[in-house]
């Protein structure tokens, strides 16, 4: 069964899908379609399957396409058979810690998309720092309280939290998130060691 991925390197949603398609050995199955855009331009994003005009859109055999990125990993490792998302109590957690991580790449997207997008003229420097003051309080929240389920078996939730701290180093290397932050730091480094870690890495 051949799936088709909207795809851009770049996008950490993106990677949380191409990171849980390398995990549940589902990679050869997608074809990846070059895409991108934003909300000034949807570009060649697929609006037509995705009325959001974003990415990633998942495109099946078997029913209408599919987004966003958290269905999507829903639905891969179904296909797959399941193991990413525990069963309930723990499943709780588990898509809370992955709330977590959409929330900083979501917010750390925000923040890139009035930066670059924006009209210097139009930026207004204190809803930025708002956006960094989400990203800076989860980041606590994860080193405080999560680090044991962080430590535990593979979960789509960790695959969440290790792209958003992946973008963070893409697009924001210049706020450290690591400083007061070492257990998290300590953890990273060994999840963006992963094979399906290694061969997301953003690039462009
Ligand atoms: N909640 C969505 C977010 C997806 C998203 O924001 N993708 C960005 C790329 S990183 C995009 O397509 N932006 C285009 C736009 O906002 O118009 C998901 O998890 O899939």
């Amino acid at each position: 069964m051949m799936l088709r991925l909207y795809h851009s390197p770049t996008s950490p949603f993106v990677r949380m899908v191409t990171v849980t398609l390398h995990e549940t050995g589902l990679i050869d199955k997608v074809a990846l379609v070059p895409s991108g855009g934003t909300p000034l331009d949807p570009g060649t994003n697929p609006v037509n399957r995705n009325p959001l005009g974003k990415i990633p859109t998942l495109e099946r055999p078997d029913g209408p396409a599919l987004y966003d990125s958290r269905v999507i990993c829903r639905y891969l490792v179904d296909l797959a058979g399941g193991g990413l998302y525990p069963p309930a109590p723990r499943l709780w957690e588990t898509l809370t810690l992955e709330a977590t991580g959409h929330g900083i790449a979501e917010a750390a997207v925000l923040a890139l998309y009035e930066t670059r997008l924006r009209p210097e003229e139009f930026r207004f420097a204190p809803w930025v720092e708002g956006q960094w003051s989400k990203v800076a309080h989860a980041l606590d929240a994860l080193e405080g309280r999560w680090m044991s389920h962080l430590a535990a078996p593979l979960d789509c939730g960790q695959i969440a939290v290790g792209c958003a701290l992946g973008y963070l180093d893409f697009r924001f290397a210049d706020r450290n998130w690591r400083a007061g932050r070492p257990a998290l730091a300590a953890w990273e480094a060994r999840f963006a060691a992963r094979p399906s870690m290694e061969a997301t890495r953003p690039v462009g």
